[in-house]
């Protein structure tokens, strides 16, 4: 199965794909990988079904308020299998307020990860130094993510298949946040994510690609390649710096980034 040598979609089969996923959200169906049950495609063609599914979710009257980076740690990597940093799209439908309750109804099998985000303050395009991504940042806080890949047993394989699916986006909870005056406020930080008050997966801000502040040059990069800019008021969820845990009822589980602060949510059945 070559991505090189992957056929072109046609339009209705960018349509057609984004719409299983589609369903497949709306009533907790796993599928099997697209490019197991239909036909290889490449990471291009993967972004125009993404694409199609937001048009579905704005259609929704969904808006989008962000982006979401994945993969830019080695512990997601490895616990993945797949090494390339990918983005998704985040709608208001998404965000959870912070020490809310999380129903497991209606969902297929959500994890949960820690992460960083960050809130720009101006519009964003091309390619940035780590510096102008600083100059542009409102805040950077500590977020938890939700993930629900749509695929049978959360197992997609390929980065087409999981990008395809929106890099299984499915919620976020922003928590406490700073003004970054300088990088010093989140290189080489802690963080943690916690399960009932016991911290299950360690590690610091840099596991985020050596510094936090490149996955959101990655992402304007990424945009840049599909001739779209990161809006200002963007959030940004900068990728899991550790691997994520399953959603079990009842549970509370908890992020902590050190000398920002914390978030947290309830899990119930
Ligand atoms: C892909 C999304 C990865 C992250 O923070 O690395 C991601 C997945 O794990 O299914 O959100
Ligand atoms: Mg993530």
């Amino acid at each position: 199965m070559s991505l090189t040598t992957a056929s072109p979609l046609t339009a209705e089969q960018v349509a057609e794909f984004s719409h299983v996923l589609y369903k497949a959200r709306r009533e907790a169906l796993e599928v099997e990988p697209l490019t197991k049950s239909f036909t290889d495609f490449s990471l291009d063609q993967a972004y125009r079904i993404q694409a199609h599914g937001i048009q579905k979710r704005l259609a929704d009257r969904e808006k989008i308020i962000g982006y979401k980076m994945g993969l830019t740690s080695k512990a997601k990597m490895e616990q993945m299998g797949l090494h390339k940093p990918i983005f998704g799209v985040l709608t208001d439908q998404m965000q959870i307020a912070s020490s809310s309750t999380f129903s497991l109804k209606n969902k297929i099998h959500p994890k949960a990860e820690p992460e960083l985000y960050f809130i720009t303050a101006r519009e964003l395009r091309g390619s940035l130094a780590p510096e102008d991504a600083l100059a542009a940042c409102a805040r950077v806080g500590v977020a938890l993510e939700i993930l629900d890949s749509r695929y049978k047993g959360f197992k997609y394989f390929t980065l087409p298949d999981v990008v395809a699916d929106n890099s299984s986006s499915a919620y976020f909870v922003l928590g406490e946040s700073v003004n970054p005056s300088s990088s010093s406020s989140f290189l080489n930080l802690k963080i943690e994510i916690l399960q009932d008050d016991q911290v299950i997966h360690s590690d610091t801000s840099n596991a985020i690609l050596g510094n936090p502040l490149l996955s959101l040059c990655e992402l304007v990069k990424l945009l840049d390649e599909q001739n779209l800019t990161l809006p200002a008021g963007s959030i940004v969820l900068a990728g899991a710096a550790t691997a994520a845990i399953e959603l079990k009822a009842p549970q509370k589980i908890t992020a902590q980034l050190e000398g920002v602060g914390s978030v947290s949510f309830r899990v119930e059945a």
